[in-house]
């Protein structure tokens, strides 16, 4: 990890460590667009065909219900997934609210009311792992929200199987449709529907490049699909003050760098830190990763930066809008008024990003890249959309007709101002 004094540093130099590396999407967007057009054309023959193609598997059918499946889990394995599935559960369920009613005017009654989106896409990545938490962070929240189809897509096991977690938490949360696919042809296949796949109003879900891709392809295009947010590799800034243990700290560090050779891992260092533990607790856990590959790559494109106060580590993490923030110093919690970017925040030396990744009740699809400056996390919002209802009476009629009647003198829509004129003229 590179390491650079704050106060050392030009203007230059500090945009440059906010920046995250450039992504060509150009290139990917080449490669993904003929698979969209395939799906588009072919269903799930083209599906079949890409999972043959990217995955080595032959399937006869593209999609499992999870209901009929029998899942035999280890005990213990049950029981975790069974409390972060409480916790998610509950977090995500606090969130339902109550709709908003305002007499604006006498008799002028307005509201807002939520309502779920209907048909929603669940991307749960395969590849370098098995991520049973993800299938949790967008399946709990889609099933309280009330969405009413709900697919889940997930690239296959080398035998044509699905995880039996992932069938696990499909069953429990309701999920009716798993697609037994990855890639930009998953993405597709919901956004676009084939003769087994539902066609879906939003896809949510984190991904490589060619998901994203999709997402962004598809988001832009005759589908009429929306999409959670664009994703980038999963990226931790962790605060450290004196009080900080290296040992923490480096475990923290790696934890996000396991997780591919592009993630982005970033430390801010206040004076009294101990740097030198860090580098050797880094070294001698680094060691013993099964990951140890990837990790290693991702902390080489990392840095640390030495900032002399509190105030200067908070604007530095705002500015750099990380995914995931630690905050280890000391008092941690009264400082939560200073962050303004960030996608979820761990507080305190006992609070590893780890508990929120998997178990705490937040969600882990969170934005990544700076979008934390304007984009939020999964949240049960995220599965609904607001409608906004108004009715009047005679009494609110009277009261704002003449003011919507010199607006719409003011636009020179004469059908607006009728619209309100005719009833005023029956009130009389
Ligand atoms: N840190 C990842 C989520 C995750 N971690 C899943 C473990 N499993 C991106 O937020
Ligand atoms: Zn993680």
């Amino acid at each position: 990890m590179k390491t650079y004094q704050y106060s050392n540093l030009s203007p230059e130099e500090i945009r440059k460590l906010l920046k995250r590396p450039k992504i060509d999407f150009t290139s990917i967007f080449k490669t993904v667009q003929p698979i969209i057009d395939a799906v588009e054309h072919d269903g799930d023959e083209a599906v079949k065909k890409y999972t043959n193609q990217f995955d080595g598997v032959q399937l006869d059918s593209v999609v499992l219900r999870p209901q009929d499946i029998e899942t035999d889990l280890d005990p213990e394995v049950r029981k975790a997934i069974d409390t972060a599935f409480d916790n998610i559960f509950r977090f995500h369920k606090a969130q339902l609210y109550e709709p908003v009613e305002v007499e604006t005017m006498p008799g002028v009654r307005c509201l807002k009311v939520s309502r779920p989106i209907e048909r929603v896409g669940l991307y749960v990545p395969g590849g370098t792992a098995i991520l049973p938490s993800t299938a949790m962070m967008l399946a709990i929240p889609a099933m309280i929200a009330g969405c009413t189809t709900k697919v889940l897509a997930t690239p296959p096991r080398k035998d044509g199987s699905v995880a039996p977690e992932i069938i696990y938490i499909a069953k429990k949360a309701g999920v009716d449709t798993i697609l037994l696919a990855g890639g930009a042809q998953a993405v597709a296949a919901m956004a676009l529907g084939t003769e087994s796949v539902p066609k879906v109003d939003k896809i949510f879900g984190p991904g490589n490049q060619y998901v994203t891709a999709a997402k962004m392809i598809l988001q832009n295009s005759e589908a009429q699909i929306s999409i959670d947010m664009p994703a980038g590799p999963s990226e931790v800034l962790v605060i450290a003050d004196k009080q900080a243990k290296p040992s923490y700290v480096a475990a923290d560090l790696l934890s996000q760098a396991e997780h591919g050779k592009d993630s982005q891992v970033v430390l801010v260092a206040l004076n009294g830190f101990d740097l030198d533990s860090l580098k050797a607790e880094l070294k001698t856990q680094l060691a013993e990763l099964p990951r140890k590959e990837m990790a290693g790559k991702a902390l080489e494109n990392s840095y640390t930066v030495i900032v002399d106060s509190i105030e200067r580590a908070f604007s530095f993490s705002n500015q750099y809008a990380p995914e995931h923030l630690i905050v280890n110093i000391e008092q941690a919690e009264s400082y939560t008024d200073k962050i303004m970017n960030a996608g979820s925040v761990f507080l305190g030396q006992l609070t590893p990003e780890s508990v929120g990744d998997y178990a705490s009740g937040t969600n882990h699809t969170l934005p990544t890249y700076g979008y934390a400056r304007m984009y939020s996390g999964v949240n049960l919002a995220a599965f609904q959309k607001s409608v906004t209802m108004q009715s009047l009476n005679k009494e609110g009629l009277r009261n704002i007709g003449p003011a919507v009647e010199k607006l719409a003198e003011l636009e020179e829509l004469q059908a607006h101002k009728n619209a309100v004129t005719l009833r005023l003229n029956d009130l009389e």
